[in-house]
């Protein structure tokens, strides 16, 4: 019997292990030093490579699992101002954690100057949540006025838009 009780509880502990981990990583929202210093060594190299600027205002970072392996990842917002013009655009920017660093493996467009402007919220279930401002026809360059949300998931090496499903709208 006490063999028995031995494997139960065993199993309990197994069982728990999952749940504990997606508590853990939903809770972790700060990021180490070491994290932000990643983050902003690829700004910066993004600034070269884009002839650009990307001021530290107008950046945010959220945490949480997008690779599915139960470790903390991060999406990064940050927006590229042009040198020669005063255009800009926003990039979204996925880091995955490998052996306790983080990598960056995708970046896509999500906003910026006469396409829409994208305020990053949150990771959950995998999926990276904007809340989004679109134009309509009246609306100034600097001023769309467009409520909606928007979803992006990482797919392999790439961000892809999740459109939502009707009922959720
Ligand atoms: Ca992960």
């Amino acid at each position: 019997m006490v063999t028995r009780g031995k494997v139960v509880r065993v199993r309990i502990a197994l069982l728990l292990a999952p749940a504990l981990i997606c508590v853990c990583s939903s809770a972790a929202t700060s990021q180490s030093s070491g994290d932000l210093a990643a983050i902003k060594r690829f700004i910066k190299n993004q600034e070269a490579k884009h002839s650009g600027r990307a001021y530290e205002d107008y950046q945010s970072v959220v945490t949480g699992d997008l690779n599915h392996d139960g470790v903390n990842d991060a999406a990064v917002l940050y927006t590229m101002e042009a040198l020669d013009s005063n255009n800009y655009v926003q990039y979204l920017t996925v880091f995955i954690r490998r052996s306790g660093h983080l990598v960056p493996v995708a970046s896509e467009e999500v906003g910026g100057k006469n396409y829409r402007t994208a305020d990053l919220r949150l990771i959950r279930n995998g999926l990276i949540f904007f809340d989004t401002l679109d134009y309509k026809d009246t609306d100034a360059s600097c001023c769309p006025s467009i409520k909606g949300q928007t979803r992006y998931s990482l797919v392999g090496r790439k961000l892809k838009e999740v459109e939502r499903p009707l009922k959720d709208r």
